[in-house]
């Protein structure tokens, strides 16, 4: 498979009507390593109609066992190339490539999941109080933006994509500026396996030049955006005009909840990989810990030995754990906070520092002695840092876990099996998991509380999302 270097519209590449290219830059080296095509207002104006064109011309109505076999069928391709896909992402965000293999299998799985939901997805029949027939349609809204940002930009991509397709939807795919490859590979995979033209659209280009104009097409039913809280509001904003649907998947700032009763060790030293995994640029990065005073200090001395034997470097090494960060402005802004923590009284327990001449390095980097009111301890950082504190009192750790604004996932561990039912549900969270730091499963739905977001991706829950519910009563 090429470097994908167009626009990928109507089942074909094409350059922008305006002509506009971008670079790529890949963050391991610094340097620009290919250039492309940049959508602007026009672009979007021809990929929405024609997404409608492929909807009402066929998509929607087509029956459930078609859709299914070829959903399977990119699957089975994305199978097949998954090689060329983990390497594009490589390139283009640094991810390590042991993580970018993961990454493009679970785009695979997520196709079939949805490949297999769609002849067990509709709707239900109803007993009413007027006698006659009651029933449900669960039906296609029509064409869908995909707002995808650049932390995990194929599986993301994937899992807004494939549950709109599967309930009859097209769609149009705008990747971050960042990340477009992995996005474009996909339109053209899901082509080459039977996907009709028009039915997925992908439009790399700036958020606030094609974003917007998604956002504001009357065409558009529905926008399903994964990214930043401060985007995510502001395209609630511009739904809100003609009342569109929207899912928005936004920041975090996730606990790690440590009892002393807990096999602490364990998770001492498999705490760092749930904060510094993809460089700590990841929304459901467990960046606050909480840890019982009583296992404290031998808690904080694994963590930091695990810490320390992170395998930090090149991007294409099997063994790399943590690549570059993806920009060089990205770690400006983490290394801002850390010069704040500095100045507000923090330890730089382990890290800090930049490991490498070149590439956006950091290392993997512990505070302690952080306050409940610093920045570190309070806002999204999007770097691989972590702060850890004592608690004593249950409560009193909860009310701060949940002075958060944000709420998307966290962890707990405890061997109380009453104190970890009693603390999940406590925690204003979308996502827990209990002596583990998994967050995401394809079966599950995936989602926020409060300024983490609105609706779910995965599970039924996210197919349900792209369909509008319609009640018909039939009198006898
Ligand atoms: P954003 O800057 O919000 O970008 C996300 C996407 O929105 C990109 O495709 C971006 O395009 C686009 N965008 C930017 N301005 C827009 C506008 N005015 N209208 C419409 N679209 C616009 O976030 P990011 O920097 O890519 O990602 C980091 C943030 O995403 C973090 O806060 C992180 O927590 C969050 N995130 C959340 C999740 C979940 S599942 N909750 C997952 C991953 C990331 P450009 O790239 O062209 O600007």
């Amino acid at each position: 498979m090429k470097l994908p270097g167009q626009l990928f519209v109507d089942g074909a590449y094409r350059d922008s009507a305006g002509g506009g290219r971008s670079s790529l830059i890949n963050p391991a080296t610094e340097e620009v390593f290919t250039t492309l095509a940049a959508a602007n207002a026009a672009d979007v104006q021809a990929a929405v109609e024609s997404a409608q064109r492929a909807w009402e011309g066929g998509w929607r109505d087509l029956a459930p066992g078609k859709r299914t076999e070829i959903l399977f069928k990119i699957a089975r391709l994305l199978r097949d190339y998954a090689e060329h896909i983990a390497e594009f992402e490589v390139l283009q965000i640094g991810k390590p490539i042991s993580d970018a293999r993961d990454e493009a299998g679970l785009g695979a799985r997520v196709f079939e999941y949805y490949a297999g939901a769609v002849s067990q997805f509709g709707g239900q029949t109803l007993p009413v109080a007027r006698g006659g027939f009651d029933f449900t349609l669960r039906q296609s809204m029509g064409v869908v933006a995909a707002i995808v940002p650049w932390n995990f930009p194929f599986p993301i991509a994937c899992w807004k994509v494939a549950p709109a397709l599967a309930a009859g939807n097209c769609v149009v795919l705008k990747p971050a500026s960042l990340s477009p490859l992995t996005a474009l590979a996909l339109g053209e995979i899901a082509h080459a396996a039977g996907l009709p033209p028009g039915v997925l659209q992908v439009l790399p280009g700036s958020g606030s030049v094609v974003g917007d104009a998604l956002v504001t097409h009357p065409l558009i039913r529905k926008v399903s955006f994964t990214g930043s809280t401060e985007v995510g509001r502001h395209i609630m904003g511009l739904a809100a005009r003609d009342i569109k649907r929207v899912s928005l998947e936004l920041g975090g700032k996730s606990p790690n909840i440590v009892f002393a009763d807990a096999d602490w060790q364990k998770a001492a030293e498999t705490s760092p990989m749930s904060v510094f995994a993809n460089t700590g640029q990841d929304c459901c990065a467990r960046s606050r810990v909480y840890v019982e005073r009583s296992v404290f200090q031998p808690f904080v001395e694994r963590f930091v030995a695990a810490t320390r034997k992170l395998v930090v470097g090149d991007p294409t090494h099997a063994e790399t754990q943590l690549g570059p960060l993806v920009s060089a402005g990205q770690r400006d802004t983490v290394e801002a906070f850390l010069a704040d923590a500095r100045r507000t009284g923090a330890t730089v327990a382990t890290g800090g520092g930049r490991p490498h001449a070149k590439g956006y390095y950091l290392e993997p980097t512990v505070l302690l002695n952080v306050g409940p009111g610093d920045r570190c301890w309070r806002e999204e950082i999007f770097g691989p840092v972590v702060a850890i504190t004592p608690f004593d009192d249950e409560a009193a750790m909860l009310r701060d876990v949940n002075a958060s604004p944000f709420g998307l996932s966290g962890s707990i561990w405890t061997q109380s099996l009453s104190r970890a039912l009693r603390v999940a549900r406590a925690v204003q969270s979308g996502v827990l998991s209990v002596n583990s730091h998994s967050s995401v499963h394809v079966e599950a739905p995936f989602g926020g509380f409060k300024s983490s977001g609105l609706g779910r991706d995965l599970g039924m829950s996210a197919m349900e999302g792209y369909t509008e519910l319609k009640n018909v009563y039939v009198a006898e």
